[in-house]
């Protein structure tokens, strides 16, 4: 909010900015009066458009993914997955939502060692999900039981699980 806030400050304040240095100039016609105008119009747009924009991820309140028929959502809390085994159909979307307040992974593979399937982000705890994060994989690839891990809870509190992808 506050960064908004600033970048509606610094707005205004190029526009009152300009309205000055549109005022001081020796001749102020008509023309110029026009764009001036048009130039405060053209701001006020800008705000409207690109501050919103602005708002970085921890301003935005998380909202937990829905589940459909075709979207199984696994929530990732601390430190374990739930529901801990997922079965979907080929072709469904599988949606990893941090609903903790510790960082997560969903690695495939076992023992800690990612087996490329897919990787919400391993190997260096920057990329791990942070809370309200989600990841997702669409199963139209391959069918079979395969399973996953999360890289920094699955050996202290067996933080792992599986998807199960029926034809
Ligand atoms: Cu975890």
């Amino acid at each position: 909010m506050s960064h908004r806030l600033v970048g509606f400050a610094h707005t205004l304040a190029s526009a009152i900015a300009f309205h000055k240095l549109a005022s001081g100039m020796p001749k102020f016609s008509g023309k110029s009066a026009i764009h001036l105008t048009v130039t405060l119009a053209v701001l006020g747009v800008f705000v409207l458009a690109v501050v919103p924009g602005c708002s970085d991820e921890s301003a935005t309140p998380a909202s937990p993914p829905r589940e459909t028929p075709t979207r199984k959502v696994v929530n990732m809390k601390d430190n374990y997955c739930e529901p801990k085994n997922v079965v979907i159909a080929r072709g469904d979307t599988v949606v990893w939502f941090n609903a903790g307040d510790n960082r997560h992974t969903t690695t495939s593979g076992v023992n800690g060692v990612p087996d490329g399937l897919w990787d919400s982000g391993s190997g260096d705890p920057i990329a791990w999900l942070r809370p309200g994060q989600s990841f997702q994989r669409i199963f139209d690839d391959t069918t079979g039981v395969f399973p996953y891990f999360c890289e920094p809870h699955w050996s202290a509190y067996n933080e792992t699980g599986t998807v199960t992808v029926n034809p």
